[in-house]
């Protein structure tokens, strides 16, 4: 589905990357590749513009114009900026209670029945032991499509008597999950043809009687802004808790699931990418849009560094990044993981835009530098590695002597560490969950 825009975008950031150094006016160009790209893929303009605002006013900040992978930098800001834009609220999906209700609204047509019967097929797979509910009492066929699609998955379905109120099968239902002991109850509602106030007195009123932990809006991607309308809509009358985008494996532009969360405010759960059962994604912007740019496998970095950097003390690192309270004793620290890491070229390379970097340091590596490094961060006095703008000439001096190596040495380490810090204050950036936070939540 992000085909187009995927292309449009990879080529505008391929010739911002492609040069070292970049001018305003680069910026002015890129931007308004950006903007047309979004607005073709049918993304909601006020989003368009606020987005393309917001990465201007970044790309512009003089601390990275005219510098050497500036480019590089820009792609950056363009990728948080899009997870910022897709991640929107609580994107967790919540399950409490015995048993926990879920129930799926939306228009006719928009996928809740083929919809509740993934999730169900979800939560099983996470040991749950879900009951599909036909909370439908106008077409007795559509209880039925449910029921087969029980069948196949072998999940039992519930369905009341024909004539029971939607209120009424959802009490009837949560009865039937105490009978045959199962934790979770999927209501799969009526669709409704347009968003009318019955079809609100309808979810309030199920919503009133059974407490769901869930309210997700089932929407139809194809339909494009429409999508977006009445995602609006229904979150202007009842209380939604989280979207889930169907058919994201059709032809539409994309658009509507990249504005949805941004203009309604209500997180997407969950993308539904094909009939079958098993085509439902949990939705992770940061994947998404890692996707949609093509861009490193930050992922694979973390999976990497997890299997050597212990969790505990990742996090603990991380809450010092953020704080900026890291100090060269954490790097003296993070220097003996890193070499744990092997290839460390390889690793940072896999970070999008890190290219350059990633070559300095394996050539650091090669040239036993790191141990250089270490010889000179325990020259230092506490104090100094704890507040190193302290370090003024003479001091350098004095640590140069110290351990055998010269000022250019020292004044070297001082100025990578500053990078260092920066750079990863804008790894654990994004969206406030970093390296360790994306690790713990696989
Ligand atoms: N390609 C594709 N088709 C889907 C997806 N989700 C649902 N569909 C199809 O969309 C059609 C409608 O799906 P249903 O699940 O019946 O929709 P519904 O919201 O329950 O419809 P009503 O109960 O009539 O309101 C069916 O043909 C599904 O196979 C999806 O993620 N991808
Ligand atoms: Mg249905």
């Amino acid at each position: 589905m992000f085909d187009a825009l995927s292309d449009r975008l990879r080529q505008t950031l391929a010739t911002l990357t492609g040069r070292g150094r970049i001018s305003e006016a680069d910026v002015d160009t890129a931007m308004r590749e950006i903007r047309l790209s979004l607005l073709e893929a049918d993304v909601n303009f006020r989003v368009v513009k606020d987005f393309v605002a917001r990465v201007r006013e970044q790309a512009v900040g003089a601390e990275i114009l005219g510098r050497l992978t500036a480019g590089q930098q820009v792609v950056k800001i363009v990728h948080d900026e899009l997870v910022a834009l897709l991640g929107v609220g609580d994107g967790t999906f919540h399950l409490q209670g015995n048993p926990a209700v879920i129930s799926l609204v939306g228009l006719q047509g928009s996928g809740k029945t083929t919809t509740a019967a993934k999730l169900a097929r979800h939560i099983v797979r996470q040991g749950r032991r879900p009951l599909l509910v036909a909370a439908d009492p106008y077409r007795p066929a559509a209880a039925d499509q449910l029921e087969t699609l029980g069948r196949a998955l072998d999940i039992p379905v519930h369905r009341s008597a024909a004539g029971t109120s939607v209120v009424d099968i959802a009490r009837e239902s949560l009865l039937a999950a105490r009978r045959l002991t199962r934790d979770t109850v999927i209501l799969d509602t009526a669709g409704r043809l347009s968003v009318d106030e019955a079809l609100m007195a309808e979810i309030t009123a199920v919503n009133a009687a059974v407490q769901p932990t869930e309210t997700l809006l089932v929407v139809d991607a194809m339909t494009g802004q429409e999508a977006v309308n009445v995602a609006a809509a229904f979150a202007a009358s009842v209380p939604v808790s989280g979207l889930i985008l169907t058919k994201i494996d059709g032809d539409a532009r994309g658009g509507s699931a990249l504005s949805i969360a941004s203009v309604t405010g209500i997180p997407v759960k969950f993308l539904g990418t094909g009939e079958k059962s098993d085509a439902l994604e949990v939705f992770h912007p940061d994947r998404l849009v890692g996707r949609i740019l093509g861009m490193g496998d930050v992922l694979t970095l973390v999976e990497r560094a997890q299997e050597v950097v212990d969790v505990a003390q990742a996090q603990k690192l991380e809450a010092k990044l953020r704080k900026a309270e890291f100090t060269l004793e954490d790097m003296l620290e993070q220097l003996q993981q890193v070499q744990k890491m092997g290839p460390i070229g390889q690793l940072v390379s896999m970070i999008p835009g890190l290219d350059g970097m990633a070559r300095d340091a394996q050539a650091a590596v090669d040239r036993g530098e790191m141990r250089r490094t270490e010889a000179i961060i325990r020259s230092m006095t506490t104090r100094e590695r704890r507040d190193p703008g302290i370090l003024n000439a003479s001091r350098r001096r004095r640590i140069a002597a110290g351990s055998g190596t010269d000022l250019p040495d020292v004044n070297r380490l001082v100025k990578q560490f500053a990078d260092m810090q920066k750079l990863m204050k804008q790894l654990s950036g994004v969206r406030g969950k970093g390296l360790a936070g994306l690790g713990a939540r696989r």
